[in-house]
Formats: structure tokens, C-alpha cells, sequence
């Protein structure tokens, strides 16, 4: 430990020698402060503010609440602390909350230890002590071997971004730095300016006192009833019965608070349903489950999000008298959730008040702030009192706005982050060594409950730099490569929601000329827990340690290299700690998909699903027909489930089909072929080769349209899809216009890289693949064409598309068919799947970010069979857009 001294420097001026040095005494400070004193680290906090707070001690507001319920939004690392404080209210106001942070700074002893009124000016990396200079606008610099920001995620006000204010005569207060003494509202004109949190809650309050209201709205924000009082009951007798667990619960969930999350998708529901589901969320007056508990797909999909925003539209109609002024006050340009919505108390009812005026920025743009009042491009407002609630530049902007930060070669961290922040999970940034930021962006902050995730990160941080100190290390810094990895899986995960589709302060988008991108995690708060574990467990993966007496470690690598939702997946498997399926036996196999198969979510809803038979070479064999909604007559895909010769059926990849039968707007038939053991090689690949024969004599009866098909498969249908291809050009027949192959085997040979890297771990391993390959061909008939279709003739094929995943012990021979097929003169497209394991695919709402790839490959078989793109008609008109792109699918958690 080092002692704290102050220490004359050179300058003259007095440096205050600590081991670490953090800014800020709001959550983050307060909690960090505690830890590192506990542990024994010589600390100073320097604080702005007079006082502790933080965000609460600035947003003092009429109004002002949390939206996280007061239960869950508050310390949770001392027992202690939690019976020594009884919240009063469901949502605590503003000052019970600054009370409360007061509390906890006495109880911890926290004040004597921090600089208040202490401006931080500038903080810089010198390389040669290895340390911090952090230089202040009152009185002594800091010395420090340790920064951390705990400055907040929306601590720094955004400009107005409007002139004229300083010409304006009346009183100008924003609600972020809202003055100590009362603000009288009584008798006087008011105009609020914006409508996000702040001015939702601060609305209905300033109606009740002034003369008359004006609120000027650029966006409608959607805003939900806090129907606030006591905690609910419910909640409290959870958190009671067993708050250790209420509390891990919390720590591991989505959001940072302990919700169940609906696992029906909105298509298994009936409009009563859904409209019920939704009044339980409006009554239950939380915001969490309003977002997370109606049905799987509304924070996932735009169309299962649309019919929430519907159900919202008509409470604001329902509330509103003026139905132009509702109108004004729907929201339409964002999906529920993408922005942070609101909770109110009276917020739309306050719009049927004598006293109150809507306008609408949209319709009249402020054109300046006049002596009088707001000029907008209509007419000139006059009001008395104008309270900007405009936001504040999130994220990044207390971080690197507030004051410089000179890392490593004295690189500032405003150009390292000018076209937006990278950090190395949410917590450092390469190039800036020994700089934490407490839920920094890249962490899951913002989109979630800020203390659970400020109290993991302040314990992630305080546990790194006692390990560091105990081994005798004095630096850490994240490589390139591990914040490289970790921008990418950030892009990953916010596939998995709708944030990327709203201009919001979570993307930077409310800020003019601020790089844009989705700024917080989007994994969930359990998911980013675990993956901080991860690092730590494998050896700080991504981190280069240094110390004056000790070897430099440093364990390079990316810590996610699966996609999120691959990830989950896998863990949720391994942790069933299922046998292999190869041990099952052929029927007990069988069994085990089955029973799988009954607990993944169910397909969506295509035009017409039709179960029949078709003549084979010994007989029927069954098909399912899926076809779509539009009108017919379709190209139809014949199409070959996966199992690898051995498991399956026509109906074992029924979401895969439906689904892209929906987005192809072709007629799938899935067939029903013979399986092995009981009928081995070549009977899969004739019954194959004898369906697609048979359907495309049919395809009229079928309603499908005549003259050629196309055939797709995953996995042994793929293989039987590429070896009906082969047959058809020499068998004479049928025309095949274009081939669909996911993740297909062509070959016989293990000895393929993937095959060897990805034997394990991955779902689909190398010794299930040895077992199905001995229950359906003898090793004498493995070179044959019709089993391994590499080896074939390949000239004169239909046009393919081939499906790869990075993580598939299959990935390296189905590259090597498409490889073959394009040498061989057969145009071909590849798709090799990032992080994708061989299921990703077809695991249809489970693995959400495989919904691009089933979207190209629908588009690859609309090119194939000579169709428009979605959107546009034979005839070369578009028809109306459906929301293919945007379609995605449900319940990442
Ligand atoms: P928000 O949610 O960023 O809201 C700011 C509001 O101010 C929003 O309605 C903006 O409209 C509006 N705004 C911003 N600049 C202007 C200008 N120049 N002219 C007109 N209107 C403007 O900030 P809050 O403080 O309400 O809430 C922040 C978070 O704090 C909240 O989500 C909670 O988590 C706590 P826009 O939407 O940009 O068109």
C-alpha cells in the first residue's frame, strides 16, 4: 500500500500522491471509494458538486424519479446497509434519493475523502513514473497509479443547441443542472422544451402550478404510467423471502432486476391475449416488464415490437381528448423500447388541461429565443420561464468532454474515440493504461439497472488491481486485439435488438456532428457478467501486465468469438450435460431430437401448411408442404432436413422451412426420405433424387409453378441436395434452376482443418459425424458421388448458393464444394457464417443472429429462380416493402 502524501512538486504547487485517483461521488464513486479503502488503496475522489450525488445531486428537477423501482435500484453489496434503509416509495424521488447516497457516505465514513467543488482539468498518462497526473481547478494536482471515471452516463447536459438564449428577458433553468433554491412557477408562463424523461416528469408538475404551459416537442417519446405508491408487495415479499437470491438473481438477469421473461412469441397469442398481457404490464407500472415481459419477440422483431406500439397508440388516443393533439403525441418514428421510453404520472392526461398548449416542432421549428420568449417559424411565444429538457450528451460525453485524457504517446482519448468510443468491455481503452471507467460504453449501463452494474464493475475493477498487486504488477492495458474483438461482438449483440433503429442518445444520434453507433451493450447484464468472469479465468485475457519486478504477462486474444447468441446456446447446453447422441443408439437419438424439437419455439405462420405422400422408388414417401401467404403459383424448393442421414423427418426442420418459405415467398417441400440404419447408402440420396423428380412433373397440382425446382438441404440434406443435382444432369432430368446447400457434408475425409479445430464444443461434433457416417455407408462406398458429391463430376450443376459456419467441423469441406463447384465453371455464392456454429440456422428464433443469413439465403433463391428482389414485382413495380431486413427474430434471452 501506498501512503497518501502530499508531495511539493517541482511547479510549486503541492501533488497529492495517491494510488488511485477517481472522479465523480455519485453510485459509481461513492461504492468505488468504499471498496478501494477497504482493500487497502490510498484514494481521493474528486467531485464537481458540493456535495455527493452525482446525477442526482444535479437533476433536482419538479419530478425528478428514478425508473428503475426503488427496490432494486440501490446498493446491494452490505445486508447491513439494505435494513438500515427503508425506501419510502415504489419510484423514490429525487431527494430520498440524494438522502439516501447522503446516508450511505456517512455510514461508510466516504466524505473525508473526497474533494468537492474539484474540477478535474486534465489527466495525463507519464510514462516514465508509470503513473497519472491529474491537474484540478482547485487547489493540489493528484499523482495517482490509478484513474477511474466514475462520472455517469448522463452527467454531461447537452447545449440546447438553439440561439438567442442569452437574449431572452425571463428566467432559463435546465432540468440537468436545476438550481437548489424552489423555482416559482405560480402565476407565470411556462415553455418546456423537450420531451424525454426529464420533461415527461417534470410536465404534469409545472402544470399544476403555472399560469399556462407550453410544451414543445420535437419527438413524441412513448411513456408508460409509474402508477407510484408503497413497493408493490409482491416485489417486497420476493426480495424478502430470499434477498441473497432475489439479489444474484438480479445480477444474471437481462436488465439487472430479477423478472421472469416470456418465452411465447407473439404469434402464439390471440389479440385478447396479447391486449391483456399488455394491460397487466400498464397496471404493474414498470418499465422492465413492460419491455421484457409481453411476448419474446418485442424487443427482437419489428413486427412483434409494431403490435406493442400499436396497443400503445391506442392508450394515448384513449387518454387524450383532442384527437390532434394525440396524434401529435404518438410516437412514430422508433420501435418500443429502441429509446429509453418514459414513466409518467399524468403525463398525457396533463395535455387536456386549459392550461396547457402542445406544439409540435415538427409542424413549426424554433427558429431562435427571443427577449419575450421562443420565435418559432409560425409565431413568437411569450413566456416568462423556459426550462430546457434537453438531454445530454451520454455516454462519452462526461468522459471525454469534461476534460482531456493523454494516454500512452500522449494520444488524447477525444481523437482515439473520434469516430465513436472502443474500449475493451465497456471498462478500459488500449493505449490508456491503468484507466478504468465504471460502466463506461461498451458495458451494459444504460440499459440497465445502473447499480447492479456499477457495483459488478467497481468489484470487477478493485479485484483486478488487488490480484495485480499481490503478483507484483503495477500496469495493465487492454490490447488492440481483445478491444478489436470486443467492438466487433458489441456490433454482434446490437443485431440482437432494435436500438441500432432509433436515432436516441444510446447511439449517439441526439448530439449534432457526434459519431453514431449503438453506445451500451446490448448483450444483457448476465451474459456481460460472465464474460468479465471469462476474461479473468483465462488468465486476463486481453490484458498486458507489467510490473518493475515481475515477467510482463499478457494473454492476447478476443474473448467472444461466437456470435452472443451462439454463446448462450452452447452454455446452456453444456451445462445440461447431455450425453452424446451417438451413445443413445439409432431409435434413442431419434427420441432425443424429438423431444428438443417439442421445446423450441414454434415456427411462425406461413399461407398453408399440407402434409402428404409421394410415390418413391419402394414406396410412399411423406412430405410437408409449406406455402406462402401471397398468391400463387410459386417456384417451389425441395428441401432436405438435416440428421444426418440417421435422425430426422419432414417435419424436424419445420421453423427453418416456414421461415423461409415466408421470406423467399416460395413453396417449400420438406421430404420425409429414408434414414439409416434400417435403409443405408444410396437409399437418402434415390429417395432424394426420386421426390424432386416426382414434384417437379407435379408442381402445377401443387401449386407451384412449372417447368423447373430447386432444392436446398442442411447439413446430410445438404449433401443430398448437391448429389440430386448431380443425378438430375445425368440422369436427364428434372431441371433444376439453382441448389441451396447449408452447411453441407460432400466429402469423406476428417482430416480438414475444422474437422480437427472443431471436434468438440461446438454441437455437431467429429465423433457423431464418425457415427453417422458408419451407420449409413460402408467405407467401401464413401468415394461415391452419390455420398460424397466433392468427388463427383461437377460441371454442368445448377447455380449454387453455399452455406458455411466458422465454428462446424463441417465448414472447411462444404467451403471446398463451393470452391470445386466454381472452378468447375458453376456460378456460386458463398456465405461463410462468423461465428456461427453448425445449427445456427436453423435453430429459427433461438439464434436471432442468424436471421441475416436465412434473409440472403432467401434472396439467393428468389435470384435462382429468376424472381425480383423482395419489394419489387415481376412487373418492376415495388410493392410495399415487407420488413425482411428488419425481420428479426425473437427471444435472444
Ligand atoms: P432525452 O431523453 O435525451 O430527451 C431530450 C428531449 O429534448 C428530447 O425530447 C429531444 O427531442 C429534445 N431536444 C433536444 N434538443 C432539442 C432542441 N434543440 N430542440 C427541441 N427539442 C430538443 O433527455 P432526458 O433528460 O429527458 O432523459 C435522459 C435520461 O435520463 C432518460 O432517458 C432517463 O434514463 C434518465 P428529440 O427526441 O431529440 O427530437
Amino acid at each position: 500500500m501506498v501512503a497518501a502524501s502530499v508531495s511539493r512538486a517541482t511547479s510549486g504547487c503541492t501533488t497529492q500522491q495517491v494510488d488511485v485517483a477517481l472522479v465523480g461521488a455519485g453510485f459509481a464513486g461513492l461504492y468505488l471509494l468504499h471498496r478501494l479503502r477497504k482493500d487497502g488503496f490510498t484514494t481521493v475522489a474528486l467531485e464537481e458538486a458540493d456535495d455527493v450525488g452525482g446525477t442526482w445531486y444535479w437533476n433536482r428537477y419538479p419530478g425528478a424519479r428514478c425508473d428503475i423501482q426503488t427496490i432494486d435500484y440501490c446498493y446491494t453489496f452490505d445486508p447491513e446497509l439494505e435494513s438500515a434503509w427503508n425506501w419510502s416509495e415504489k419510484y423514490a424521488t429525487q431527494p430520498e434519493i440524494l438522502r439516501y447516497l447522503g446516508f450511505v457516505a456517512d455510514r461508510y465514513d466516504l466524505r473525508r475523502d473526497i474533494r468537492f467543488c474539484t474540477k478535474v482539468k486534465a489527466a495525463t498518462w507519464d510514462q516514465a513514473s508509470e503513473r497519472w497526473l491529474i491537474t484540478t481547478d482547485n487547489d493540489a494536482a493528484v499523482s495517482c497509479r490509478y484513474y477511474i471515471m466514475a462520472t455517469g452516463c448522463l452527467s454531461s447536459p447537452k447545449p440546447p443547441e438553439i440561439d438567442g438564449v442569452k437574449d431572452f428577458e425571463g428566467e432559463v433553468y435546465y432540468t440537468g443542472r436545476w438550481p437548489h433554491e424552489e423555482v416559482k412557477f405560480a402565476g407565470k408562463r411556462v415553455a418546456v422544451i423537450g420531451t424525454g424523461s426529464s420533461g415527461i416528469q417534470a410536465i404534469p408538475l409545472i402544470a399544476e402550478q403555472a399560469a399556462q404551459l407550453t410544451v414543445l416537442q420535437r419527438t413524441p417519446n412513448f411513456a408508460l404510467p409509474a402508477h407510484n405508491g408503497p413497493a408493490p408487495a409482491d416485489r417486497v415479499a420476493l426480495l424478502e423471502g430470499d434477498r441473497a437470491g432475489y439479489r444474484e438473481q438480479a445480477r444474471w438477469s437481462g436488465a439487472g432486476v430479477p423478472l421472469q421473461l416470456t418465452t411465447v412469441f407473439s404469434w402464439q397469442l390471440s389479440a385478447a391475449e396479447r391486449l391483456e398481457r399488455f394491460e397487466n404490464a400498464w397496471a404493474a407500472g414498470d418499465l422492465v416488464c413492460m419491455l421484457r415481459q409481453l411476448w419474446a419477440d418485442q424487443g427482437v422483431d419489428v413486427d412483434g415490437n409494431a403490435l406493442v406500439v400499436e396497443l400503445f397508440r391506442d392508450k394515448i388516443r384513449a387518454t387524450v381528448r383532442d384527437p390532434e393533439i394525440a396524434a401529435s403525441l404518438i410516437p412514430y418514428d422508433h420501435p418500443f423500447g429502441a429509446k429509453r421510453p418514459c414513466l409518467d404520472t399524468n403525463y398525457y392526461a396533463t395535455f387536456n388541461r386549459p392550461n396547457v398548449t402542445l406544439v409540435n416542432l415538427r409542424q413549426e421549428p424554433i427558429k431562435s429565443i427571443v427577449a419575450s420568449g421562443i420565435e418559432t417559424d409560425k409565431r413568437t411565444l411569450e413566456v416568462d420561464i423556459i426550462v430546457f429538457a434537453t438531454g445530454f450528451d451520454a455516454m462519452t460525453g462526461a468522459i471525454m468532454a469534461v476534460h482531456p485524457i493523454k494516454g500512452r504517446d500522449g494520444k488524447s482519448l477525444s481523437d482515439v474515440w473520434a469516430n465513436g468510443p472502443q474500449s475493451y468491455l465497456g471498462l478500459t481503452v488500449a493505449g490508456f493504461p491503468n484507466l478504468f471507467m465504471i460502466t463506461g460504453p461498451g458495458s451494459p449501463s444504460v440499459l440497465s439497472n445502473m447499480v447492479v452494474s456499477i457495483e459488478q464493475h467497481v468489484d470487477w475493477a478493485v479485484n483486478l488491481l488487488i490480484a495485480m498487486r499481490e503478483a507484483g504488477f503495477t500496469t495493465f492495458e487492454a490490447t488492440k486485439t481483445a478491444q478489436h474483438g470486443w467492438t466487433r461482438h458489441m456490433a454482434d449483440c446490437s443485431t440482437l435488438t432494435l436500438h441500432r433503429l432509433a436515432n436516441t442518445w444510446y447511439t449517439g444520434a441526439n448530439v449534432p456532428g457526434k459519431a453514431q453507433g449503438v453506445m451500451p451493450y446490448t448483450g444483457g447484464v448476465g451474459p456481460y457478467r460472465g464474460i468479465c468472469d471469462e476474461v479473468v479465468s483465462r488468465g486476463m485475457l486481453g490484458f498486458r501486465l507489467t510490473g518493475p519486478n515481475v515477467a510482463e504477462q499478457c494473454n492476447d486474444g478476443e474473448i467472444v468469438r461466437l456470435q452472443p447468441d451462439v454463446r448462450l446456446v452452447l452454455k446452456k447446453l453444456e451445462e445440461m450435460k447431455l450425453a452424446p447422441v451417438e451413445s443413445l443408439g439409432a431409435q434413442g437419438a431419434r427420441d432425443f431430437v424429438a423431444e428438443l424439437n417439442a421445446d423450441r419455439p414454434a415456427g411462425r405462420p406461413v399461407g398453408d401448411v399440407a402434409d402428404g405422400t409421394l410415390p418413391g422408388t419402394d414406396g410412399p414417401l411423406p412430405y410437408r408442404l409449406y406455402r406462402p401467404a401471397t398468391p400463387g403459383p410459386h417456384p417451389i424448393v425441395v428441401y432436405f432436413h438435416g440428421g444426418g442421414w440417421v435422425l430426422g423427418d419432414q417435419q424436424s426442420d419445420d421453423p427453418y422451412c416456414r421461415d423461409m418459405c415466408r421470406r423467399s415467398g416460395m413453396i417449400f417441400v420438406s421430404i420425409g426420405y429414408r434414414h439409416a440404419p434400417e435403409h443405408r447408402f444410396p437409399t437418402a440420396a434415390e429417395d432424394g433424387y426420386a421426390a424432386t423428380r416426382w414434384i417437379a412433373e407435379h408442381a402445377a397440382e401443387l401449386g407451384g409453378l412449372p417447368g423447373s425446382v430447386l432444392v436446398a438441404g442442411w447439413s446430410a440434406g445438404g449433401n443430398i441436395a448437391a448429389v440430386t443435382c448431380q443425378l438430375a444432369r445425368d440422369r436427364g432430368g428434372p431441371h433444376i434452376a439453382g441448389q441451396l446447400l447449408v452447411c453441407p457434408v460432400t466429402d469423406c475425409t476428417f482430416d480438414r482443418s475444422s474437422y480437427n479445430g472443431y471436434a468438440t464444443g461446438y454441437f455437431l461434433t467429429r465423433s457423431l459425424m464418425y457415427w453417422f457416417w458408419d451407420l449409413y455407408c460402408s467405407p467401401a462406398d464413401r468415394t461415391d458421388p452419390r455420398v460424397s458429391p466433392l468427388r463427383g463430376k461437377l460441371g454442368g450443376l445448377p447455380p449454387a448458393f453455399v452455406v458455411t459456419c466458422e465454428f462446424d467441423p463441417l465448414r472447411d469441406e462444404g467451403i471446398a464444394y463451393g470452391d470445386a463447384l466454381a472452378a468447375a465453371g458453376v456460378p456460386v455464392e458463398q456465405l461463410k457464417a462468423r461465428g456461427h456454429i453448425h445449427t445456427s440456422f436453423t435453430m429459427v428464433d433461438v439464434v436471432i443472429t442468424g436471421v441475416s443469413g436465412r434473409v440472403q439465403m432467401a434472396e439467393a433463391l428468389r435470384r435462382l429462380a429468376g424472381l425480383p428482389p423482395e419489394g419489387k414485382q415481376v412487373d418492376g413495380s415495388v410493392r410495399p416493402a415487407r420488413t425482411a431486413p428488419l425481420k428479426i427474430a425473437a427471444a435472444a434471452d
